[in-house]
């Protein structure tokens, strides 16, 4: 297929689309999982009147999907934390036998960070929101660094953001956050010239971190979103060892070009299974696709073609 690199796009591809969902306008950049001998997902629902939803689903291949006509129901101690508005781009992270979830609310003061925290996919308790308006990208890292849970996030403005650096961040309970740290930004004249923000959450391989992002450029027409690959330090993921000059996954396919959002492929899950890497990101706001890389070749391929 078309500029194919180390990804080779899944042959039936868009695996997910509105069709799941009777209310949905479009299904998209959404946070898969494993769970039990399958699969489980946080979905992003664009609903018919465009309220932005989040709705679980399970798969037992990681293909074919159940996904709930309702949405998440949930639960906080704290009446001062939930905000009612739109939500959307969830992201998930395992860490022992809790899953960790992120995702981004409309609040009125800006985009804000969710935080909660789901054992079954039934019940979900949710937390302190990590950060103040505006910030519109965070993801956990799958274990504590230096006995902190940490994240990459992207802080924000109130609109479509013309502008975006991926930033750390850490804390001791969830709760307090500080060490904050510049992990990269935007490259001048390529793909990741606008705005950069973390993907699905870091995965841990021998020489550090390895990070999957998406990258936009903005041509006469509009934003184009892409998916790099970068390798961060172990115990210090501000370091960047090596970050891609040349895309990973750009969107090429008529999924990935025509849609709500033309032309946007946004990396936001990633799973690990007898080395193969299956990522499954969002299409032109419209859909979800999925694509596999040998570990081996995907490490090889950031070290190779990095800045
Ligand atoms: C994300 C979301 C979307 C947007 C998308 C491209 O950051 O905010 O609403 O259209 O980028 O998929």
């Amino acid at each position: 297929m078309a500029n194919e690199t180390v990804f080779k796009r899944y042959k039936d591809n868009p695996i997910i689309t509105a069709k799941a969902v009777t209310r949905a306008n479009s299904i998209h950049n959404s946070a898969i999982v494993r769970f039990e001998d399958g699969y489980a997902g946080i979905f992003r629902v664009d609903e018919v009147d465009f309220n932005f939803t989040m709705h679980v689903g399970f798969s037992k291949d990681g293909i074919n999907w159940d996904i709930e006509q309702d949405q998440i129901n949930m639960e906080c101690d704290n009446k001062e934390i939930p905000i009612k508005a739109r939500t959307y781009d969830p992201r998930l992270t395992k860490i022992d036998d809790i899953f960790y979830f992120t995702w981004c609310i409309d609040s009125p003061q800006g985009p804000c960070i969710g935080l909660a925290t789901t054992k079954d996919f039934k019940v979900f308790k949710q937390l302190e929101n990590p950060f103040p308006p505006a910030n519109r990208n965070c993801v956990i890292f799958p274990k504590k660094i230096n006995g902190k849970f940490a994240v990459l996030h992207r802080p924000s403005d109130r609109g479509h953001t013309p502008f975006g650096d991926v930033f750390f961040s850490s804390s001791p309970d969830l709760v307090n956050w500080g060490q904050h740290r510049f992990v990269f930004g935007t490259l001048k004249s390529s793909w990741q010239s606008t705005k950069v923000g973390p993907g699905p959450a870091p995965i841990e391989i021998d020489e550090g971190w390895l990070l999957i992002y998406h990258g936009v450029w903005t041509s006469c027409n509009g934003y184009l979103y892409y998916a790099g690959g970068a390798i961060l330090d172990k115990e210090k993921p501000w370091k960047v060892l090596y970050r891609t000059k040349d895309y990973l996954i750009a969107p090429t396919q008529d999924y990935e070009r025509v849609g709500d959002v033309p032309n946007v492929v946004f990396p936001s899950s990633a799973i690990v299974d007898n080395n193969i890497l299956r990522l499954y990101y969002g299409c032109a706001d419209t859909c979800i696709s999925m694509a596999e890389a040998k570990m081996e070749d995907l490490i090889s391929f950031i070290k190779t073609h990095s800045y």
